[in-house]
């Protein structure tokens, strides 16, 4: 029997949020990401609605450039909390089609209803219904793909953007592969189309014409992997339940400052907020990173995993801190600081085995700070070494 799978993508995701928000902002080119500062920002764009991608305005541009292009755009600051929770929203009405799921990213998904279809007149009907129930409860709108793989499903989600709904049946499934160019083929990224571009070949269906030999001894066994995905060969299944992979945080400088000049208290802040969204998802890290990207673009990662895993700020800065301490700018200026938790277990409630313990003491405080930001805001509750915001950029 063959699968019904679903790949779902919100559109314009975070900025389709804020135009749902504040009603002003519907029909206008919004950017979401940093703040242009009149065209002198330094940081990237997030994401903008399709009015703003009419000027040339992408996910990723340096905010200075689409500002260029667009300075009349409404620019708005990234809200994560608000997305993560519409994000939370849309997996609950996709749970009522399937216990099947793989979230991909914050809003992206794919779906087996390959069991369940039947319950809702059959597979078309049940994204139909998908992308109905979902405009109704979020005022959002998907694009949805229906296909036998993850890669059909993926390719079809993303063919009729913004609102659209494709379905490739599999009859006709390699008739439409072949026709797409290679980049929309999984894990073709610049390098790989570079190598295929030099052997004359930009179609998925040249790819699935070459000679399966040649594509090994240019790519190695990614070649192997894309001749058969160009075939329309991939079992891969829906993966439930996978964790975050990592959780991270950055600060990009409005002016480009020396290792001394950098205050810790920065890097306490990226902490505070990468563990306090690990917290809220229930995890523990056990390996830190600390990313720090030069004058000139030149990013620098040090790493270190802990002994044990933590879910505590005070472990983590600790970490960071040693390995900002260890590294050597060679007196070049720092452009940007990032630090990333990864290598999650799931938290288990736990019993203190000694009362009053260090340990003890730390997730009390933390569960206390915790439920004062609920109840009055992030700001009620700050560490008093974060008080002075004077030259915080964060
Ligand atoms: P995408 O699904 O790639 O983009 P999108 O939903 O904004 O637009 P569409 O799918 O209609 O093309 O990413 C989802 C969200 O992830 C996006 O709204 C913002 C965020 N994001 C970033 O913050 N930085 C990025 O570089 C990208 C690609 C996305
Ligand atoms: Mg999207």
């Amino acid at each position: 029997m063959s699968r019904h799978i679903v790949h779902i993508d919100m559109d314009a995701f975070f900025a389709a949020i804020e135009q749902r928000d504040r009603s002003e902002l519907r029909g206008k080119p919004v950017v979401v990401g940093a703040d242009p500062l009149g065209g002198r920002g330094r940081g990237v764009v997030s994401t903008c609605s399709y009015e703003a991608r009419k000027y040339g305005i992408h996910s990723a541009m340096p905010i200075s450039r689409a500002y260029q292009l667009c300075p009349g755009a409404e620019f708005q600051p990234v809200r994560m909390g608000r997305y993560a929770r519409e994000s939370a929203r849309i997996l609950r009405i996709l749970e009522q089609f399937t216990p099947l799921i793989e979230k991909v990213s914050i809003d992206e998904a794919f779906l087996d209803i390959s069991g369940s279809a039947h319950l809702f007149g059959g597979p078309q009907n049940a994204c139909r219904r998908m992308k109905r129930v979902i405009f109704e409860e979020t005022e959002l709108t998907a694009s949805i793909g229906l296909a036998s793989s993850k890669l059909l499903a993926k390719i079809a989600s993303d063919y009729r953007k913004p609102d659209g709904f494709t379905c490739i049946a599999e009859a006709g499934q390699l008739r439409f592969l072949w026709r797409l160019p290679i980049g929309k083929l999984w894990g073709v990224g610049k390098k790989t189309e570079e190598v295929l571009h030099v052997m004359g070949i930009q179609s998925i269906g040249q790819i699935a014409r070459a000679d399966p030999a040649l594509l090994n001894r240019e790519l190695g066994r990614a070649g192997t992997h894309l001749y058969q995905l160009a075939w329309g060969i991939d079992p891969r299944g829906i993966e439930t339940g996978t964790e975050p992979k990592s959780i991270s945080r950055e600060l990009t400088y409005s002016r480009d400052v020396l290792k001394d000049e950098c205050r810790e208290t920065d890097l306490l802040r990226l902490c505070e907020d990468v563990v306090a969204r690990l917290r809220a998802q229930h995890y523990k890290g056990k390996t830190v990173s600390l990313k720090i990207r030069l004058e000139g673009f030149r990013t620098y990662t040090r790493t270190c995993t802990m002994n044990a895993s933590t879910n505590f700020v005070d472990t983590v800065y600790a970490a960071v801190r040693r390995l900002y301490r260890g590294f050597d700018a060679g007196g070049r200026k720092i452009r940007l600081l990032g630090v990333r938790l990864s290598e999650f277990v799931p938290e288990e409630e736990k019993d203190f085995l000694f009362h009053g313990c260090r340990e003890e003491r730390q997730e009390q405080m933390h569960r206390a700070v915790e439920q004062i930001r609920a109840r009055y805001g992030s700001g009620a509750i700050q560490r008093a070494r974060l008080l002075s915001r004077e030259n915080s950029e964060l």
